[in-house]
């Protein structure tokens, strides 16, 4: 990325001895002996620092016979370069193509050999507005890429109505390469399902990261407008290389200087770095900022001050971004301000806020996730209850922002309910790429089975097919907005994101955003390819740890549909024994609900019915304890320690299987890492086995904290062949962990 060239020179380039010059003779000779010397230092192959910086736009040189054919495809560019998107465009394709095929394709005006590479649209580039391609259908983000014969010449064209869809499609060939595709008759139509793709940066603007594991926040505020960092163009390139359109730069836990004239300069700056790329800035706004910032007595929504405060606001944003996204909005949840505070409803703060970017074209997404500090109500069922009732009320440039859960980004949870409950808004879904409870930065846990679960998922809202992904993407009720957002995993360490498996989960939030249908498996695999090695022999078995990770951090942390046992404030590690403090819903036995009987939370229509809250088929599913998914079954249910479940064990016996299962997954996930010594670089594979051995550790206190607690609640000895608990109760409960990264300020 932005940084030194080490690649090795290519061995045809003209070095200084070379050429003819007019040096005296026995300099020359001693010339020529030391350019001999340094010819020969070049070739030899210089070990290339894999510390993660580059992620999965690495572009190493291929293996010579595919080179050679790839080559002989791509001699030539012909790619225009007028505006900023079709500039940034060209380069990334020299950088890849230089990089990966040993040279750079020569760049031409038009093609006038074989094997030119025509990209732009039909307005950039008169060769494409020849060919005749159907782009209708493909928006202003879809692109086509095609082997075609331009002007009697065999070419590869990447076309699009737009020059985004020209970056977009130009990154996908360059993937196609990245991973060893043939090319030599490509034939692909691509367009985003889903309009909105975009990252949520919990930033503070101290640079603290709220559930952030990768060091500081990537925005360096105070060195913001002048000094703009490398780092954000790379930034940039690998979100337009996975389609991210936009991105929210501050903390939905926000502040509201980032709306003083000081901070937009820097907004502005930083908008400036990533308009080239598709993406467009957006920022969370803090309700009562007209108070805070704006000199106002009330940030009420009907008051008409405030009104104008917003539209003078937003307006002063538009003047220096033409193209600003909008506002996210956390209000009336968990201390935040919002319309609440002055007897309005969500719909009147969201619609003031829409009110106010609409004529510049900007969108509202204002979050679902609320729950009330005097609400008795099982925590599950309050968004749903606040929100439903105002479905059909927030004007048509709001989305409503809806985590994938109705809890809190657990490791798992079943589909929130409002997803097919509000069909005249459109629904945002929220995932969280950032691990705050699946092991932080240091696990190895890939979140695209996770994601692809939830948006498989099938509300049966109007029938069976009614997918969370055709609610998302707007197909189910017919929606022309829609949007999917990712609670970001960036931050300035310099593998961006903590760990370098964590990338893999800001890449297939990318890709499954842009492809809600996309699956986990054959997105893991394309991401090794390019992260790691194109060989089989890493491939498979790396996704095969990838594909079985997810499972293993949910069984030995909550297995069974147990959910928010972990830490108080920072989340790290396991005390399903919390309790007490400001709130109930912030403990653990509120959620596992466990006694002498049994555990788990009744949530079905005998306790407190949120089972209800989903359409009738899947509600019936899960209010039954014999129908409802066994990975769901406590999360429903509370069940008997000695009920029966599908394996034929008790529930406790499942209890402890299950956690010791998920201990020999990483077992095994070590022992398929320790075999890929000298197959993946020594740099990245050292870092990665040591993270598994934390995984590890933390993998068995898991086990071992949650198997000593729930026993004295079942009072039933372990099964056979399971080992105790390394240390006793009081040893796990005394640990405290004052520093723990990523918690609230
Ligand atoms: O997951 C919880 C986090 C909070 C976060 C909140 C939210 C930004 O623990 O740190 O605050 O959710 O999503 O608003």
């Amino acid at each position: 990325m932005v940084h030194t060239d080490r690649r090795p020179r290519h061995p045809g380039a003209m070095s200084a001895q070379d050429r003819p010059g007019r040096t005296p003779r026995p300099q020359r000779a001693i010339l020529a002996v030391l350019g001999c010397l340094l010819a020969a230092l070049a070739c030899l192959p210089v070990a290339q620092a894999e510390d993660g910086y580059e992620l999965w736009l690495r572009y190493r040189p291929l293996d010579a016979e595919q080179a050679g054919d790839y080559r002989a495809r791509f001699a030539q560019l012909v790619a225009p370069a007028q505006t900023d998107v079709q500039r940034v465009t060209r380069e990334e394709l020299v950088r890849g193509l230089g990089g990966m095929l040993g040279r750079a394709p020569t760049q031409a005006q038009r093609a006038d050999r074989a094997g030119a590479l025509l990209v732009g649209t039909p307005a950039s580039l008169p060769a494409i507005a020849r060919l005749g391609l159907e782009l209708e259908g493909l928006g202003d983000e879809g692109y086509l890429i095609r082997s075609v014969q331009a002007d009697g010449r065999a070419a590869t064209v990447v076309a699009a109505n737009t020059d985004a869809g020209a970056l977009y499609g130009s990154f996908h060939l360059l993937r196609l390469l990245q991973t060893g595709q043939a090319v030599d008759a490509l034939d692909l139509r691509e367009a985003p399902k889903v309009k909105l793709r975009v990252l949520n940066h919990w930033d503070d603007l101290n640079r603290h990261v709220e559930r952030g594991y990768s060091g500081q926040s990537i925005w360096d505020w105070h060195r913001l407008p002048d000094w703009l960092d490398p780092r954000y163009t790379d930034y940039a390139r690998a979100n337009a290389s996975i389609g991210i359109n936009g991105t929210v730069l501050n903390n939905v836990n926000a502040n509201a200087q980032i709306l003083t004239p000081m901070y937009l300069d820097k907004v502005a700056a930083l908008a400036g770095v990533l308009r080239p790329y598709g993406i467009r800035v957006y920022l969370s706004a803090r309700f009562s900022a007209p108070m805070e910032i704006g000199g106002l007595k009330t940030a009420d929504p009907e008051d008409p001050a405030v009104r104008r405060w917003w539209r003078a606001k937003t307006d002063e944003i538009y003047a220096l971004i033409p193209d600003f996204g909008g506002f996210l909005v956390k209000a009336n949840s968990e201390g935040q301000p919002g319309p609440q505070d002055f007897g309005r409803s969500h719909a009147d703060g969201a619609n003031m806020l829409a009110e106010a970017v609409a004529p510049h074209g900007g969108v509202v997404m204002w979050r679902a996730f609320v729950y009330s500090d005097e609400e008795p109500d099982d925590r599950h069922k309050q968004a749903y209850t606040e929100f439903v009732p105002h479905d059909g009320e927030f004007r048509d440039n709001v989305l409503v922002q809806v985590k994938n859960g109705a809890i809190d980004f657990q490791p798992r949870e079943p589909f929130h309910p409002l997803f097919g409950a509000m069909p005249k808004t459109p629904l945002m879904m929220e995932f969280q790429i950032t691990k705050e409870y699946l092991g932080f930065a240091t696990h190895l846990v890939y979140l695209g089975p996770m994601y692809e679960e939830v948006l498989r998922a099938d509300t049966h809202a109007r029938g069976a097919g009614s997918t969370v992904a055709r609610v998302v993407d707007g197909s189910l009720e017919g929606h022309a907005l829609s949007g999917i957002a990712g609670v970001a995993n960036i931050g300035s360490d310099r593998n961006w994101s903590g760990s370098h498996f964590d990338q893999a989960n800001w890449y297939v939030f990318g890709r499954m955003a842009w492809d809600p249908d996309a699956g986990a498996r054959a997105i893991a695999q394309d991401w090794v390819r390019m992260t790691f090695s194109p060989d089989d022999a890493v491939v498979e078995p790396v996704v095969g740890m990838m594909m079985a990770s997810h499972q293993a951090a949910v069984d030995y942390m909550t297995p069974l549909g147990l959910h928010h046992l972990m830490g108080r404030g920072h989340h790290y590690g396991p005390a399903p024994w919390v309790e007490g403090g400001p709130r109930a819903d912030w403990t653990s036995v509120y959620f596992h609900r466990a006694t002498k009987d049994g555990i788990g939370f009744d949530r079905t229509t005998g306790g407190s019915d949120a089972v209800s809250q989903y359409a009738r088929p899947v509600a019936e599913v899960f209010n039954d304890p014999a129908r409802v998914p066994e990975d769901f079954l406590l999360w429903f249910h509370h069940r008997p320690w000695t009920s029966r479940v599908s394996s034929g064990r008790s529930l406790w016996d499942e209890l402890v299987h299950r956690y010791s299962r998920g201990v020999g997954e990483v077992d095994r996930m070590q022992a398929t890492w320790t075999g890929l010594q000298g197959r993946v670089d020594d740099e990245r594979h050292h870092q990665v086995e040591r993270f598994l051995a934390i995984q590890r550790n933390e993998a068995q206190w898991w086990r071992d904290a949650s198997i000593a607690y729930f026993q004295t609640f079942s009072g039933l000895p372990l099964p056979a062949g399971e080992a105790p608990p390394a240390q006793s109760l009081e040893y796990y409960k005394a640990l405290e962990f004052p520093h723990a990264p990523g918690d609230t300020q």
